[in-house]
C-alpha cells in the first residue's frame, strides 16, 4: 500500500541531486531541493516538456499544452488569462450550486450506507460539478476520465501501465470540447475565450486552454479528494475534529494532498550548468522532481508522516509552486469544502468494509477502490 515510501526515503538520503542511470535523469527528493528547481524556472524549463521525454530530442507526444509546458512570456499570458477565470471572485458565483449538488451527493450515500469511496464520492461528486462549471457539453463526458489517465501516465515512461491506457486517449475528441461554440454561456470555458479575446489571442489557443482545464482539473482533484477520506478513515481523531468542526474542511483536503501528494511527479529540463546543493547539474539534463517525496521529507516536516489537520502546512509542493504553481487550485478547495464540510456536518460515524485497492498511474496517486460504510 505504501509501497513509494521506502524508495522516497532512499533517494531523499541519496543525496540532493541524484542519478537514475535506468533511465538517464536526474532526480530530487528533498523538500530544499524541489522547492529550488520549482522556484527557478530561468534555469529549469517546462518548454521542453514536464514528463520524462525532452520534447527537443523526442518530439512531442500531443501538441504541447500552453501553460505547463510553457516558460514566459509565453506562459504569463496564458496564465494571465486562467487565474483571472479561476479567482476568488468568479469562483464566489459557483460556491452556492457547489454546496447544493454536495448536499444532494450526502443524501444519497446516507441513504445506501455503504458505496464506494472513489467511485460513489471521490468521482461522482467532481463529476458533478466541474464540466458544468467549465460549461462543457453533456455527450462524452465519460470520455475525461480516461483521457486523463492515459495523459497523466504519458508524463513517466512508455511502461506497460501507458501502453494499457493509451488506446483511451482522445486528443481529437478533447481538442474539440475547447471550442467556443461548444462551450455554454456563463461558464468557466466561455470565460476564457472571453478574457483570451481581450488579450488578442486567437480562439485556437483560447481552446488549447479550455482543454487545459478539462485534463489537469478532475482527475487530480478526484484523488485530493479520496486521499482526504482515506487519511480520515485512518485517522479517527482527525476524523472527530473536523465532525466536531467542520469549518477544517479545508484544512483536512490541504493536509492530505500535502501526505498523499496526488500528482506525484513532474519534471523540468535544465537550461545552462548549475548545481543543486553542490551537484553538478549539466545543461540538457532532464529533472525529475519527487513532489510526494518532497512533502515527507523529515528536513522539513516534524512527523511527516503523521496525517495532523491542525498542521500548517503552508509551503507543501503537492500543488507545486512558483510561476507554475496549480492554477486551479481554489476551484479543487472550493469543491473539498463543499463536499467534505457537508459530509463532516450530516455523518455520524464512518468505518472501511475492505481494504482499498490502489489505482497505478505513471504520475498520479490514488485509490482504486475504498469500500465505506457510513451512518
Ligand atoms: C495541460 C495539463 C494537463 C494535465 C495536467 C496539467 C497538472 C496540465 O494540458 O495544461 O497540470
Amino acid at each position: 500500500m505504501d509501497a513509494p515510501l521506502p524508495g522516497h526515503a532512499a533517494l531523499r538520503d541519496a543525496g540532493p541531486y541524484v542519478w537514475l542511470s535506468r533511465y538517464d535523469i536526474g532526480a530530487v527528493a528533498r523538500y530544499e531541493q524541489v522547492r529550488a528547481v520549482l522556484a527557478d524556472w530561468k534555469t529549469f524549463s517546462s518548454a521542453r516538456g514536464v514528463g520524462m521525454e525532452d520534447f527537443e530530442v523526442h518530439g512531442r507526444f500531443r501538441l504541447p499544452s500552453l501553460i505547463l509546458e510553457a516558460d514566459p512570456p509565453e506562459h504569463s499570458v496564458s496564465r494571465d488569462i486562467l487565474s483571472r477565470v479561476l479567482s476568488p471572485l468568479v469562483l464566489k458565483t459557483l460556491r452556492e450550486r457547489f454546496f447544493e449538488e454536495a448536499d444532494l451527493l450526502v443524501s444519497e450515500l446516507l441513504e445506501r450506507r455503504t458505496f464506494d469511496g472513489i467511485k460513489d464520492l471521490a468521482e461522482a461528486y467532481p463529476l458533478r460539478v466541474f464540466p458544468d462549471a467549465i460549461g462543457m457539453s453533456r455527450d462524452g463526458r465519460e470520455k475525461l476520465l480516461p483521457h486523463a489517465d492515459m495523459l497523466f501516465n504519458s508524463f513517466g515512461p512508455r511502461n506497460a501501465l501507458f501502453q494499457a491506457s493509451a488506446d483511451k486517449a482522445n486528443f481529437a475528441w478533447v481538442d474539440q470540447q475547447g471550442r467556443r461554440e461548444m462551450l455554454q454561456p456563463g461558464g468557466l470555458g466561455m470565460m476564457v475565450h472571453d478574457a483570451a479575446e481581450r488579450k488578442s489571442m486567437p480562439p485556437e489557443k483560447a481552446a488549447m486552454l479550455v482543454r487545459a482545464l478539462l485534463q489537469a482539473g478532475l482527475d487530480t482533484t478526484i484523488n485530493g479528494l479520496g486521499a482526504t477520506l482515506h487519511c480520515l478513515l485512518q485517522a479517527p481523531d482527525q476524523w472527530l475534529l473536523l465532525r466536531q468542526d467542520p469549518s477544517l474542511a479545508r484544512a483536512a483536503f490541504d493536509e492530505a494532498i500535502r501526505l498523499e501528494s496526488p500528482v506525484q511527479t513532474f519534471f523540468r529540463t535544465a537550461t545552462r550548468d548549475t548545481t543543486l546543493g553542490e551537484i553538478a547539474v549539466n545543461s540538457g539534463d532532464k529533472v525529475l522532481m519527487f513532489l510526494g517525496a518532497a512533502n515527507r521529507d523529515p528536513r522539513q516536516w516534524a512527523a511527516p508522516d503523521r496525517y495532523d489537520i491542525m498542521r500548517r502546512t503552508i509551503g507543501h509542493v503537492g500543488f507545486g509552486a512558483g510561476i507554475h504553481a496549480c492554477v486551479g487550485q481554489l476551484l479543487s478547495k472550493l469543491e473539498a469544502e463543499a463536499l467534505l464540510s457537508t459530509f463532516a456536518r450530516r455523518v455520524r460515524s464512518m468505518e472501511m468494509t475492505a481494504s482499498p485497492e490502489r489505482r497505478y498511474n505513471n504520475t498520479l496517486r490514488g485509490l482504486a477502490t475504498l469500500p465505506v460504510a457510513i451512518r
